[in-house]
């Protein structure tokens, strides 16, 4: 992984089994949920959302983790080996013009798939989490409070960034806290390897070995030595977490030493999440969107008369279409406080939990093309709300431990493993 990851996230990332491998971020209640499935006790799980700018969504699958190399079903004679696919991409490679040294360095390195790639793309779970639960799970106060303080020490830079691309800082730092848990844990894995295990793995062929080459060209570009090209399992690369292809479209080299390194320097990471949310559709001085309250009346109302998005997306699908602020304030939608929405002439769509609401205004589409899932962009733009909050206006960072008699805690466990949290992170585009 990159190097800012020492000794405690390494022994994290054995255990990781999210698709992005941010387990710096892991509760001890997650790391024993996450633990038991290490251990091949399939079971829907997963943190959050998924990585940006990642691997396309998938149906989860039954998880039944399956060892690379061990025939499958869909394997038949007509399939090349490893070996001689990997010969198939190397020949493809030189035919692209890479390098030969390049080609032969990067990929004599990966000599067979490798199974724990393929065991965590298998078990890949659903969502079982609610908006509320993740949110609450993202949103504590030690997260807040680590965030207040790396965009503190990152201020100058972060200032920079926000007036050159229009993007806050705060809601960068909420997908850098997301991502990587401030830079603390950016994956282990080495990109080409994971890569080239999905690729030849047939759930996502053709998706993988796309990404397998733009790796490749990353690396004939002279960005980043073959040594450091690491990230998470689904690879996923960076501070950032950028597949391939999105580093190749956004990543920026923004303190000009000529190398866009998403993993060592803050300014190219910081610059690189703020561009691809701008390319995204981020527009500068607009905000993400509110919590609102609905009554179960006004619930209704609205879910007979309002219609919902299209879109690839499952989330654009799990939102309203936008209407004109003073639409929803027609329909009853008020402030968490009761009061009017703001007069502002703005379109905004509704997107609900089983009990929080949000309006949400254009920008939020950008939060969403980074990790298509309510869940992750709600928690990024609701990470930076916390982060410019005045901290005496946040809620309590120490709240005194309820005694809880060890039955109940034995219970509380059990339950958090039958409820897990999951929402199937797949993916960024
Ligand atoms: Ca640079």
């Amino acid at each position: 992984m990159g190097p800012r990851n020492g000794p405690v996230q390494f022994q994290n990332s054995d255990f990781c089994v999210l698709p992005s491998e941010r387990c710096g971020t892991l509760s001890s209640v997650q790391f024993l949920v996450a633990a038991f499935i290490a251990l091949g006790i399939s079971t829907v799980f997963a943190q959050s959302g998924p990585t940006p700018v990642t691997a396309p969504a998938q149906p989860a699958q039954a998880a039944q983790p399956v060892r690379a190399g061990q025939p499958t079903a869909q394997d038949s004679a007509s399939r090349p080996s490893f070996t001689e696919w990997l010969d198939g991409v190397r020949s493809e490679a030189l035919a692209r013009g890479y390098r030969k040294e390049l080609v032969d360095e990067a990929l004599s390195g990966v000599e067979e798939p490798m199974p724990v790639v393929i065991e965590r793309d298998r078990t890949q779970a659903e969502s079982v989490l609610s908006i509320e639960a993740y949110i609450t799970r993202q949103l504590t106060a030690r997260r807040v409070r680590t965030g207040r303080e790396m965009l503190a020490k990152h201020k100058a830079t972060l200032d920079k960034v926000e007036a050159t691309y229009g993007v806050p800082a705060r809601i960068i730092g909420g997908i850098w806290g997301m991502e990587s848990n401030f830079g603390r844990f950016s994956g282990v894995r080495p990109t080409i390897a994971a890569l080239a295990t999905l690729a030849f793995d047939p759930r996502r062929s053709t998706y993988f070995r796309r990404e397998l080459f733009n790796a490749l060209e990353i690396l004939n570009r002279g960005d980043i030595d073959l040594p450091r090209l690491k990230g998470s399992w689904a690879g996923a690369m960076g501070q950032p977490q950028f597949m391939p292809s999105s580093y190749l479209q956004y990543a920026e080299d923004f303190d000009g030493d000529g190398r866009r390194d998403i993993w060592t320097t803050p300014d190219d990471v910081f610059a690189s999440i703020a561009n691809y949310l701008k390319g995204h559709g981020w527009v500068a001085g607009r905000p993400w969107g509110r919590e609102v309250t609905v009554s179960k009346a006004v619930a209704s109302r609205i879910a007979g008369a309002v219609a919902r998005r299209a879109g690839t997306c499952q989330a654009t699908r799990d939102m309203t279409v936008p209407m004109p602020l003073a639409a929803w304030q027609t329909l009853g939608v008020r402030t968490l406080t009761g009061a009017a929405l703001p007069k502002a002439d703005l379109e905004a769509a509704l997107v609900s939990g089983n009990s929080r609401h949000f309006l949400v205004y254009s920008n939020y589409d950008a939060l969403l093309a980074y990790n298509c899932a309510h869940a992750y962009a709600l928690s990024v733009a609701m990470l930076g709300d916390r982060f410019a909050a005045a901290p005496a206006a946040a809620p309590a960072l120490r709240t005194p431990a309820k005694r809880v008699a060890p039955s109940k805690r034995r219970a509380a466990k059990s339950k958090a493993s039958q409820h897990p949290t999951s929402r199937r992170r797949a993916t960024r585009h």
